[in-house]
């Protein structure tokens, strides 16, 4: 078929949290959002960069997106044939880093691709394995255990399939007892990202102990290495998070042993095309995948529960309803999980919500249009 981007309007929009974000990295109360609209023939696909507010989690925040999306990703996709939203990606290979900038539009492509051709997103992609997703929460660092556990409680009623809390030194061992004392059946696991080092290695080992689905990305953002070294060493399975950017790296990661998991997020590795890339190189070393999240809207919300529908992502995502997050969401309706723990696949074209364009307006900061 083919299409041509005429247009892309970057737009900032402002989220307060429902409640603050803590990790071993620090707390987030508000969000600045980046979505990404690339429009072709009238109609419009909408992406979310999933940057942090800080160059925290990686390098990126939302400032250094909107400058690499307005100078350097934009202009490259902007005005050129397209045959596929598959040659976005392969356009951005010159920008060194800043994943999550053009992830976003690349994002933006697939979802316009989609409707363009009248199908769901989830299909556009590949996917649709699995119709109903199962979610898991993220726990951030709280103000007590008393307070954890608590939390820990409401998400279990609510039906949530797997408990995720954040871990950093001087919050760990002790508190991971007191929640599997509490908790001695759930699927449990914890996050440090990158909040140790090797020289931690005998105080991680002592979380055995606790039969962990998991400890997520414990050692340095950009190291494979002594994550292996670390996996020797622990009976825990490492997944990795931060230090999976590509497909080649998700292939050194497993050949080297540093992980047996893989959590995949959208935007960390560029978008779809290498989502889909690291999920196949994955599933044929036979190590599950799950996918992050990166406290998105609800645009980054749908794309997440697309792709969650590939078919090696066996395990609960970080994928949570939208009013964990917001008050009020951009999307309609917004997204919601099932008593059973469960996201379902809508069947609208593109990534299957209504976007609330009046709100979107209302709490925009600031918005720019490259044609
Ligand atoms: C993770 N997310 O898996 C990330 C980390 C994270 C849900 O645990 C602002 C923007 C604050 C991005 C806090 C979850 C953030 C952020 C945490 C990402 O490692
Ligand atoms: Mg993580």
């Amino acid at each position: 078929m083919g299409f041509t981007i005429e247009r892309i309007r970057l737009r900032e929009i402002r989220m307060p949290l429902v409640h603050a974000f803590e990790t071993s990295f620090g707390r987030t109360t508000e969000r600045r959002i980046l979505l990404v609209e690339a429009i072709a023939d009238g109609v419009s696909g909408w992406g979310e960069v999933t940057a942090g507010e800080h160059p925290f989690y990686n390098e990126e925040w939302t400032d250094s997106a909107w400058l690499i999306l307005r100078h350097y990703a934009g202009p490259r996709v902007l005005g050129r044939k397209l045959e596929s939203a598959a040659e976005v990606a392969p356009l951005m290979t010159q920008i060194r880093g800043h994943r999550m900038a053009w992830g976003g539009l690349e994002a933006a492509v697939w979802d316009l691709e989609a409707r363009l051709k009248g199908l769901p997103l989830y299909a556009h992609i590949g996917g649709g394995a699995h119709k109903t997703i199962p979610c898991g929460v993220s726990i951030g660092i709280q103000e007590s255990v008393d307070a954890l556990l608590a939390k820990i409680e409401r998400e279990l009623e609510a039906g949530y399939q797997r408990i995720k809390i954040k871990i950093k030194p001087g919050w760990d061992v002790d508190v991971v007892r007191e929640v599997r004392r509490r908790f001695p059946q759930i699927r449990l696991m914890v996050d440090a990202n990158s909040a140790y080092t090797l020289a931690d290695a005998d105080h991680l080992r002592r979380l055995d102990e606790f039969y962990l689905m998991m400890i997520e990305q414990p050692l340095a953002h950009d190291d494979i290495v002594d994550h292996a070294e670390l996996q020797r060493r622990l009976e825990t399975s490492i997944c990795l998070d931060e230090c999976i950017r590509s497909a080649r790296h998700a292939e050194q990661a497993i050949r080297l042993g540093a992980c047996r998991i893989i959590n995949i997020k959208l935007g960390r590795v560029g978008g779809f095309l290498e989502a889909r890339r690291v999920h196949d190189v994955a599933q044929a070393a036979g190590i599950p995948v799950w996918c992050g999240g990166m406290l998105e809207s609800g645009v980054g919300r749908a794309h997440n529960i697309a792709l969650s529908t590939l078919p090696n992502f066996q395990l609960p995502g970080d994928v949570s309803a939208s009013k964990r997050y917001w008050a009020r969401d951009i999307i309609h309706p917004p997204v919601e999980v099932s008593p059973e723990g469960t996201i379902t696949v809508r069947e609208a074209p593109g990534f299957g919500y209504e976007l609330d364009h009046d709100f979107i307006r209302a709490i925009t900061v600031r918005e720019e249009t490259i044609a």
